[in-house]
């Protein structure tokens, strides 16, 4: 049984020349606006305001930091979480866009410390062009060190068939509502084996 047993928040950077020195391994969540990243975060450590989240798209504008403490039989691994503001937010200026943007990509290729990618994708949503293109971009720049992991977000937002629907299209999907914590024990698991499976 793998657990959670603290969480903080650390510190929030615009880019990657002011983040925090790496050497840790982190954990980054990324996707569409709006699509439950923060959420996510908060029903793996299990704490509800740990990561801002807003029903207002466009709420997580900087590259946020939380350090996590998983207990796997009494021993102790420690990594970083790093929430990510969302991709393809449109209520802002296009100078502000391209910025992100430019940070973002930045971040995501040149950081060192980055273990694994989590791409959520909306499971009511699951074939849109931006998911597709944020896929791709992904794989592109995914080193021999580095894993991608997708979850299909607000699963309870699904009914049973769509949901037979959704494990028939992808029988490997892990599938998560932060809203009613399901799914969150696979999503955790999977986070942990890829970080520290070789050396647990
Ligand atoms: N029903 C349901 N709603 C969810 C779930 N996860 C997130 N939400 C809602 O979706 C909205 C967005 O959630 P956030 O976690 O803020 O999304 P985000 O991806 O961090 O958004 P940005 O920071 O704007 O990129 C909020 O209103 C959440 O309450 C879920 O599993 N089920
Ligand atoms: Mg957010």
């Amino acid at each position: 049984m793998i657990k959670i047993t603290e969480s903080e928040f650390l510190t929030s950077a615009q880019g990657i020349e002011d983040s925090l020195p790496d050497g840790i391994s982190e954990v980054v969540f990324l996707g569409r606006s709006n699509v439950g990243k923060s959420s996510i975060i908060n029903a793996l450590v299990n704490r509800k305001g740990l990561a801002k989240s807003s029903s207002t798209p466009g709420k997580t504008r900087l590259i946020n930091f939380f350090s996590v403490k998983f207990m796997k039989e009494k021993q102790i691994y420690i990594a970083r979480f790093v929430d990510l503001p969302g991709f393809g937010y449109a209520k802002v200026s296009k100078s502000i866009k391209n910025e992100w943007q430019k940070n973002l990509n930045n971040f995501l290729s040149k950081r060192n410390s980055i273990r694994l990618f989590i791409h959520l994708v909306d499971s009511r949503h699951r074939e849109l062009e931006i998911d597709k293109s944020v896929d791709e971009y992904i794989k592109n720049l995914l080193r021999a060190d580095q894993k991608l992991l997708h979850v299909f977000t607000k699963a309870d937002k699904l009914n049973q068939k769509e949901k037979s629907a959704l494990r028939k299209d992808f029988p490997c999907a892990l599938l998560a509502s932060s809203s009613k914590k399901n799914g969150i024990d696979k999503v955790l698991s999977s986070i942990f084996d890829s970080l520290f499976k070789e050396v647990s």
